[in-house]
């Protein structure tokens, strides 16, 4: 079976069928669970900041606070517990997952007990190429990996640092190290038999030029997906322009023929639960957990 034949098999009776973010159709029906047991990080892109202790900010890299694996597997038999359509843990941050041990900790926990679910991941791509066997022997199926070019030169611009293998670089050479990573390890994923997809932040001015040779040869490579998604202003990049909805729906249309486009993406946060959109995080979920979750309507 080809690659193109695998992924419209899952996405309509298999594994993909089940995950929101993977499959459009599912998103209705099946809901999603974020584990926020990675706080390290270990490059710096411009545009990110992470809070863990953050409650009124809805989008990736916040969470409420940070759980340990041992925390994390009690959320998990709570939430299923309560909410059978939850059908996938990720683990999304609030940093790196594959930069915390506490994730493959988690990863083999959930394994064990819950194999019925999917196990969803998130990176950088940095530690992917040595990563990809553990997380494919932790029971990880799907796994998504951020790139915002094929060229270092225009990730220069994006990244102002990378700490790998204690050794801190930057500039140039931080960016040829990470895009080599990146690649590599998104081939290697595939490989593996790993469901992989690619979100990129569009950044007007930096990287839109780069987009559709990232969707050419993110495909080219066997991904299943791509999201394409807006970048927030915030940080270094507090003053670049947020790209329009029009942008973003031109930049898709421009990329569909080279890789399937997800285009029902949440951005959410590190410690999201339910289906996409609902945005319940973790205090919230606690709050539900006393009252019960009938009175969500008249709280949000
Ligand atoms: Fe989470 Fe990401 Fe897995 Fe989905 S989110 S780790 S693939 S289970 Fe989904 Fe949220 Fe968008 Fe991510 S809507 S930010 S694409
Ligand atoms: Fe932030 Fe993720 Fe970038 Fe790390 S990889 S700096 S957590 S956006």
């Amino acid at each position: 079976m080809n690659a193109g034949c695998r992924v419209m098999d899952e996405n309509t009776t298999g594994l993909l069928a089940r995950h929101p973010c993977f499959s459009r159709a599912a998103h209705h029906k099946y809901g999603r669970v974020h584990m926020p047991v990675a706080p390290a990080c270990n490059i710096q892109c411009k545009y990110c900041v992470r809070k863990f202790d953050c409650a009124n900010e809805s989008r990736p890299g916040v969470s409420s606070r940070v759980l340990s694996p041992v925390e994390a597997m009690d959320r998990i038999e709570a939430l299923t517990g309560r909410d059978q359509r939850l059908s996938v843990i990720g683990i999304a941050g609030p940093g790196d997952p594959l930069a915390n041990d506490a994730t493959f900790k988690l990863l083999k926990m959930a394994n064990r007990e819950y194999p019925e679910l999917i196990l969803c991941l998130s990176t950088n791509g940095l530690l992917l190429p040595e990563k990809v066997g553990e997380l494919v022997g932790s029971g990880v199926k799907t796994l998504t990996v951020t790139i915002n070019s094929t060229s270092a030169s225009v990730a220069e611009n994006i990244y102002s640092w990378v700490l790998y293998k204690g050794l801190l670089y930057e500039g140039a050479e931080a960016a040829k190290l990470l895009v080599e990573n990146q690649w590599k390890g998104l081939e290697m994923a595939v490989a593996a038999g790993l469901y992989v997809k690619v979100n990129t932040i569009f950044i007007p001015g930096i990287n839109e030029a780069e987009i559709p040779l990232v969707a050419k040869r993110a495909g080219g490579l066997g991904a299943t997906t791509m999201n394409i998604m807006s970048l927030i202003p915030q940080a270094e990049f507090a003053n670049v322009r947020k790209p329009s909805a029009q942008d973003i729906a031109a930049m898709r249309n421009e990329c569909a023929p080279s890789i399937n486009m997800m285009s029902h993406c949440r951005q959410c946060r590190a410690d999201a639960a339910g289906l996409l959109g609902e945005d319940k995080d973790m205090e919230m979920e606690a709050l539900l957990a006393k009252i019960g979750d009938e009175y969500l309507e008249y709280i949000v």
